[in-house]
């Protein structure tokens, strides 16, 4: 399988994550990527590439002109008050006390454009972000070229971000942004399977009224996890989109067992619905040994679940999204990659 990665994603590299009440060292960091680079090569999974310049217009498919300003000058922004810090909200529009205004002290900008508060932009982070995006893109075009599959080394990751909004380590939703191209380029149907342990709310918010990609996601229970206010197996898409939309919510502790019998519900209605291309957002957070997560998966069952999705017999985009155990974060991605090729 071809791989796309670029340099810079480590241009991503701000030195706060608001965790706990403290600044941490951020758990998003670049020797994530590195580590999958690394294990890429030393298993052979194939070339590796690196991505094309694709402007803007695939971007603005999906995210607000606005939004996209507000990520590119946030930090000069931010800089240019005095501020010593990274860039952090500390106010939002609260659920009954917001007008529609958008504000123009970069205090007042961050929050609304903000869907949490542990990510900090610092210089180079939108730099990284297109960068992240244009890694989905090449990953794409090789698919709309012929490719049956491709695996985008995405960093940042994407699944996060809304048409509006950052959080959650992310910025541009770059499966989101991938699914689009498909489409304009003439895919009637998309399926968008989000195997993260946090639920894609970004991703959900963005195709949530739409039938032509459906989405499904298997996460963290929202009661439990992040991002906590959705991912609630009721949300089933709403107008055009009622029925196209699926969440596989499940508890701490939650084992390969009962993950993969999510993962064949999931995979059922992906065969039903039977979309032109499957977009993969591939967090490996559900691992035992993740700092902030709370599933059971081991090494292994990276493998297996790479193997169902293989079965689907689908042209397959993976994208990089989460999963913070450093040391095994290359083992079990590429396992994935290595289960669904058969291996
Ligand atoms: N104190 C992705 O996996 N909250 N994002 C963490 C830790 C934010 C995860 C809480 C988690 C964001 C792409
Ligand atoms: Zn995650």
């Amino acid at each position: 399988m071809l791989s796309v990665y670029s340099e810079k994603h480590a241009l991503r590299n701000s030195k706060t994550e608001l965790s706990g009440g403290q600044l941490v060292p951020p758990y998003e960091c670049p020797v994530r990527a590195e580590y999958i680079l690394e294990r890429l090569k030393a298993e052979k999974i194939g070339e590796i590439i690196v991505p094309k310049e694709f402007g803007l217009d695939p971007i603005t498919r999906i995210h607000d002109k606005d939004f996209l300003i507000f990520l590119e000058q946030c930090w000069s922004d931010w800089v240019a008050t005095g501020y010593k810090g990274e860039a952090i909200p500390t106010v939002w529009p609260s659920r009954t006390m917001s007008s529609m205004h958008i504000p123009n002290h970069i205090e007042g900008r961050m929050g609304y454009y903000a869907l949490a508060g542990e990510t900090s932009i610092s210089n180079g982070t939108w730099e990284a972000a297109r960068a992240s995006a244009n890694v989905a893109l090449t990953a794409q075009e090789t698919i709309k070229n012929g490719a049956k599959d491709a695996f985008a080394l995405c960093r940042p990751p994407g699944h996060h971000a809304a048409s509006d909004m950052y959080g959650g380590y992310c910025f541009i939703n770059n499966a989101a942004v991938a699914a689009q191209a498909f489409i304009d380029q003439g895919a009637s149907r998309v399926a968008i399977l989000d195997v993260d342990f946090h639920h894609g709310n970004g991703t959900q918010d963005i195709f949530y009224n739409r039938s032509d990609v459906m989405f499904l996601s298997l996460h963290g229970d929202p009661k439990e996890a992040f991002p906590h206010f959705l991912g609630y197996d009721d949300e089933k898409g709403a107008g055009e989109g009622e029925g196209f939309n699926f969440n596989y919510p499940m508890e701490p502790n939650t084992n390969y067992k009962t993950w993969g019998s999510a993962l064949d519900q999931a995979c059922k209605k992906i065969t039903n619905y039977s979309p032109d291309a499957l977009v993969i957002s591939l967090g490996v957070d559900t691992f035992e040994h993740d700092p902030i997560s709370f599933f059971k998966l081991q090494c292994d069952d990276f493998k297996r679940y790479g193997a169902k999705i293989g079965q689907l017999k689908l042209p397959t985009l993976f994208i990089m999204e989460g999963g913070y155990a450093v040391e095994e974060i290359g083992i079990n991605a590429v396992n994935v990659l290595q289960g669904y090729e058969g291996y």
